[in-house]
């Protein structure tokens, strides 16, 4: 059985519909703090799961004995600055709970995201490397930074299979996303295809790495799925798709919507978090050890978007 918590989430409702869809419906309980939006009546097991709550995590272990478990469930960027001790906490005690039951329960591959929001204003902007400076300056970054050491504690001291990716912003349109700093990215295709037009709260230069949200599904799951030898890397991969601006991102969806308008709110908390994080990744150990490619780039991606947004 495998354990998706955090299911109700950006990444987690699509990642619980993939692996029911190779593994099976009922082999893939969706926990969450609420019941998913998407109706899981037939497609599978669901359990109320909160991640600081250690009875409560024993109790859904000891009734699945998962093999796998994916633990998704995290306060993002831009939240966690205005709630810092809630996001340690939970991205910290969250992770360290499921750590510990992951090696009481024998249980064999956890897998757990970090994000470049492990990188801060001393990293190299540009091609950022696997390792490098990492002065991350944003509880969220803190946190996932501090979680990639505990990951690859837990892998040399209890020989744990814990595997990890540094998510770039994610793009999708099936659930929305919940309090990033690249969010803008998503709420730009829903403005433009409701008001044609958007006011984004990052700067028209702002360059982040991005990546479409089937790609980061696919991804995780091929990390998952490779052999433990190959796995290098385990703090967490650096995991890379494109790279791009707001402005960029509008003349792309202008080949679909002419004349969408693009403008900035400025003075948003938010850009203070974007600039401290890189322009672009360099994700060689992911293409070397697992032959990662990425398949969605910036038209692709808008193309999709767009088409799935209209209906
Ligand atoms: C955030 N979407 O904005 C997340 C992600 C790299 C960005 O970590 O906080």
């Amino acid at each position: 059985t495998i354990l998706v918590i955090g299911a109700n989430g950006q990444i987690g409702t699509e990642l619980v519909t993939e692996l029911r869809n190779i593994y099976g419906g009922s082999e893939v309980v969706a926990c969450d703090i609420r019941r998913p939006d998407y109706d899981t009546r037939n497609a599978g097991p669901f359990e109320f799961v909160n991640v600081l709550d250690k009875d409560n995590l024993k109790a859904v272990c000891q009734k699945y004995k998962p093999s796998t478990i994916y633990l998704l469930a995290a306060i993002l960027s831009a939240t966690g600055e205005q709630n810092p001790k809630l996001a340690w906490d939970l991205n910290m005690n969250g992770l360290l709970n499921v750590l510990d039951f992951a090696i009481e329960f024998n249980v064999r591959k956890v897998y757990w995201p970090s994000s470049i929001a492990v990188f801060g204003p001393g990293s190299p902007k540009d091609n950022t490397s696997q390792f490098c400076v990492m002065d991350p300056n944003t509880v969220y970054g803190i946190s996932k930074l501090a979680g990639e050491r505990w990951c690859e504690y837990y892998f040399q001291k209890h020989g744990l299979d814990v595997r990890s990716l540094r998510y770039p912003g994610l793009i999708s349109w099936k659930a929305a996303p919940g309090g990033g700093t690249t969010d803008y990215a998503v709420h730009i295709f829903h403005d433009a295809l409701k008001k044609g037009s958007y006011s984004s709260f990052l700067s028209a230069d702002t360059r982040l790495p991005m990546m479409y949200m089937d790609d980061a599904i696919r991804g995780t799951i091929e990390l998952m799925e490779a052999p433990a030898a190959k796995v290098s890397i385990r703090s967490s991969y650096n995991f890379a798709g494109m790279d791009f601006t707001p402005e960029e991102l509008a003349s792309e969806i202008r080949k679909h919507i002419p004349d969408f308008k693009l403008d900035y709110t400025g003075r948003d908390p938010r850009q203070l978090i974007a600039n401290s994080w890189p322009r672009s990744i360099d994700d060689s150990f992911a293409k070397n050890d697992w032959n990662w490619k990425t398949k969605f780039d910036l038209p692709q991606m808008t193309e999709e978007m767009l088409t799935h947004l209209k209906k």
